[in-house]
């Protein structure tokens, strides 16, 4: 097939000339302190694209000065509508750059061009659009309890001031922006810190909030490593709210560092989700379901249907169509325009994924199709899927966050008890999947499966006025919808004596 590599957009160049690229912080690019700086690398070819300033503990506390100064300041005088509008205006800018902030995603992340045009950048467009509209309906209520006491009660729904936004590296531009919508809207004011792995994207958009007329100070955006830039984000007292979405590892020690200081915390963590194909599904419907659900974005995807439970009267038709669809997935540089499938996001993620290979085959798992990671430059794993898996296998209960799937499969007739209790048998709860034509057998599955999301007859439909967040080990605190507000905001009771 014909190489269809994009031609790098000139804002793309022009962005990545000034370098080292340097923290947003009080409305300015600034150095880091210490002066320290670090590469971030090209997944698919492993080569250097920039060298960013590297934030540590007394960047965080600049941050939180200038933050505290507009929480306090400008931004108390903005009024909810000024703020609407200058997420609405974030919304115009990024679609204006759309082309520069895809590309600037492909060459971070490695993804698909192709999949960063058509779904990282129009969701984080309608993200800023959706709660622009919440800024002007953000309210509390009028308690009447306390008529013929005399009294007057009403509640507000106030920022909760600094907050701490830490996000990871598979949607860069993404996770930024389902961070921002909603702590932006309520009124609060941000420190966000990138992943190391990826922190471009969200440089670009520090341009782009300038632009919108965000006072100085209202969003400050640094980059850096977690157990510096980001603990020190966790400790620090005055940042009265962190959000996280990352491993479940690192949130459970982002709880107990907050724990010193009582900060909020919401948590997006792993998952290992199940997804479970009927005899009765539409299977022109539930393959391609099933693919996209564990191969979009290479698997790096919190909510991947990794463990795919398939009936057994169908499973050698399904695996033997998946199989046959997967090989042929066009794999390469996320830059080539045909490139379906592009390399994992780090060397160290490559590492992991590879382990998890060779242990699925170890412990007597079939890969059907994939199972060896590519040799040559770049980050390649080729899609995996992976038969006669039993569901104690380490492939078949950790989060891999790679393109493999476990496929198992199960044999109850009308009781679905047994597939349904080993879907839930994991410490991960964040989504599920179900394919079924049979409407009654469709809402009891999906009411009896421990996830916060359950996708029927799709999988990984995301909308911004659609709550997602995790049952069990897969974290607490649903984003997107009016459900994030409640993340951000704190209620306040007042009294009125009015004797
Ligand atoms: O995640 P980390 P990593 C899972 C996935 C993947 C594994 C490891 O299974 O294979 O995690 O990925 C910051 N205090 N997910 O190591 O370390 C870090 O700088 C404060 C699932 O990349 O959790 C980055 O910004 N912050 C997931 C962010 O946390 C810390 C997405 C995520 O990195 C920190 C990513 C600390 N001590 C990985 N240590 C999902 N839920 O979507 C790290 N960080």
């Amino acid at each position: 097939e014909k190489i269809a590599t994009v031609s790098i957009d000139p804002r793309v160049e022009d962005f990545l000339k000034g370098e080292p690229k340097k923290l947003f912080i009080g409305g300015e690019f600034v150095e880091s302190l210490s002066g320290r700086t670090f590469n971030t690398i090209n997944p698919a070819t492993g080569e250097r694209i920039a060298s960013v300033y590297e934030a540590d503990k007394e960047d965080v506390n600049r941050a939180v000065e200038a933050a505290e100064r507009a929480f306090k300041g400008s931004w108390s005088k903005v009024t909810p509508s000024e703020r609407g509008r200058m997420l609405w205006k974030l919304a115009d800018l990024i679609e204006e750059h759309a082309e520069a902030l895809a590309q600037l995603e492909t060459l971070d992340n490695g993804k698909p061009i192709r999949e960063a045009r058509a779904v990282d950048i129009p969701l984080s467009i309608d993200h800023f659009r959706y709660y622009a509209g919440w800024a002007t309906k953000i309210a509390g209520e009028v308690i009447d309890n306390s008529v013929g006491r005399n009294m007057f009660t009403y509640t507000r729904r106030e920022p909760v001031g600094v907050v701490g936004q830490i996000i990871p590296w598979n949607f860069p531009l993404l996770m930024a922006t389902w961070k921002l919508g909603a702590a932006l809207a309520t009124g609060n004011v941000v420190i966000l810190k990138s992943a190391e792995q990826t922190p471009l994207s969200a440089i670009y958009l520090a341009k782009l909030i300038q632009e919108a007329g965000f006072p100085e100070g209202v969003v400050n955006i640094i980059t850096g490593y977690g157990p510096t830039a980001g603990a020190a984000i966790v400790q620090h007292p005055r940042i009265r709210k962190v959000a996280f979405t990352g491993s479940t590892e690192v949130g459970k020690l982002i709880m107990q560092q907050a724990a010193g200081n009582l900060k909020r915390v919401s948590l997006e963590l792993g998952g290992k989700s199940p997804n479970i194909i009927f005899p009765d599904a539409d299977f022109s419907k539930a393959i391609p379901g099933a693919l996209m659900g564990i191969f979009f974005n290479q698997g790096q995807v919190c909510c991947a249907g990794s463990r795919l439970f398939v009936h057994k009267k169908v499973f050698d038709n399904v695996l033997s169509d998946m199989t046959s669809y997967a090989s042929k997935l066009k794999q390469g540089a996320g830059m080539d325009e045909s490139t379906q499938i592009g390399p994992l996001v780090s060397e160290e993620q490559f590492s992991r994924v590879s382990n998890y290979l060779r242990k699925g085959i170890e412990e007597g798992a079939n890969p059907l199709t994939g199972g060896q990671p590519l040799e040559g430059a770049g980050y390649f794993i080729p899609p995996t899927i992976f038969a006669d898996v039993q569901d104690h296998m380490t492939i078949a209960k950790e989060e891999i966050f790679g393109p493999v799937v476990a496929a198992m499969p199960f044999d109850d007739e009308e009781q679905i008890a047994d597939v349904i209790r080993r879907a839930n048998n994991s410490e991960y709860g964040l989504a599920a999947g179900v394919w079924t034509t049979d409407v009654r057998k469709a809402h009891k599955v999906a009411h009896a499966l421990e996830a916060g999301t359950v996708w029927v007859n799709c999988y990984n439909a995301l909308d911004a006025a659609v709550p997602f967040g995790g049952y069990k080990q897969s974290g607490f605190g649903r984003e997107m919808g009016s459900y994030a507000l409640e993340l951000y905001t704190q209620v306040k009771s007042i009294w009125m004596n009015l004797d």
